[in-house]
């Protein structure tokens, strides 16, 4: 509790930091709701990414974001250390478990749900035990080939998310036939080498990956198709929040909106993905699309 207490991003009730409330109640994932979507709050720890490029590039900062959006009700936070936007460099993995692994210890110890967004196997397994509970993986079909055993040893959720090359080649493979056909057909194949593993269908998560090798009509395409990818048998994530298909979209005078004038319109995608049949999506403003999973649960009840 004292070490809890002492933890880097607390401060006294009055700082604008949140603090620390120590809890035996840690989250487990049996402990999700079932009545609505869930919603996945983004934290990275990157100094640029593109959303939120470098706010929370310290453990300090991380934690306190961290823990905010655990006390607005994330159901879960997703702790990342490595950018995924186009062209970002790879870093080490010794540098990504530096970043991400005090964060999630400290915020497990806050009773917080966490997810590793990470591409590494070896990040996973410390951040397993550090106490996270899903590996979100967004590396598609180059995946480390340590990764299905890890998740069948440790009986964890993975998220499969749909991804062709890497962020330095991702926007040449952006070519479908009928790119929800080519989803589930890739995802379906990605998937056998978990099954091959051990890993039951029950633990893996599956994300059409918007924004990742996909044009705006093919983010589109998958956002309104959304209930196809159910063949697959497995809860389905979606990330649109702040991507680049919803500044375009709204974009003005041939301008693309920034990251931050795409809230709103993040907001309705939530609000319909969720109507839609979204298990969880994966956003930056957790209060707002709290609000919009439990208005799709009314309105779809
Ligand atoms: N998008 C990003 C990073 N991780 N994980 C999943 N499962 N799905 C996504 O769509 C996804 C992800 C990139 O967006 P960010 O820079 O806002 O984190």
């Amino acid at each position: 509790m004292d070490s809890l207490a002492a933890a880097p991003g607390t401060g006294p009730a009055t700082s604008p930091i949140p603090v620390l409330r120590p809890t035996r109640v840690r989250k487990s994932f049996a402990d999700l709701p079932t009545d609505r979507s869930l919603v996945m709050g983004i934290l990275n720890v990157t100094p640029d990414s593109f959303s939120d490029g470098g706010k929370f590039a310290t453990a300090d900062d991380a934690i306190a974001e961290g823990l905010r959006m655990h006390y607005a009700g994330a159901d879960i936070v997703d702790v990342g250390g490595e950018s995924t936007r186009p062209n970002a460099d790879r870093i080490s993995a010794e540098d990504e478990q530096k970043r991400i692994i005090p964060v999630i210890s400290t915020l497990v110890k806050a009773g917080a749900l966490v997810s590793v967004d990470t591409m590494n196997a070896s990040t996973a397994a410390k951040a397993i035990e550090a106490g996270a509970a899903i590996i979100n993986d967004v590396s598609g079909l180059e995946f480390d080939p340590e990764m299905p055993d890890l998740v069948a040893e440790r009986g964890v959720h993975y998220v499969l998310m749909h991804q062709r090359g890497n962020p330095q080649t991702m926007a040449t493979f952006a070519n479908y036939d009928d790119v929800v056909d080519d989803v589930i057909t890739e995802l379906t194949n990605i998937r056998e080498k978990f099954y091959a593993a051990g890993v039951s269908q029950e633990q893996i998560i599956v994300d059409p990956g918007i924004g990742f090798a996909k044009n705006d009509s093919h983010n589109w395409a998958l956002l309104g198709s959304l209930e196809r990818l159910e063949v697959l048998g497995h809860r389905i994530l979606v990330g649109a929040s702040r991507k680049r298909f919803l500044g375009s979209l709204l974009s003005s005078a041939g301008k693309a909106a920034p990251p931050s004038e795409r809230d709103s319109a993040s907001i309705a995608v939530t609000a319909l993905a969720a109507a839609h049949g979204a298990w969880c999506v994966r956003v930056h403003d957790v209060a707002a699309n709290l609000d919009a999973v439990k208005v799709a649960a009314a309105w779809t009840r």
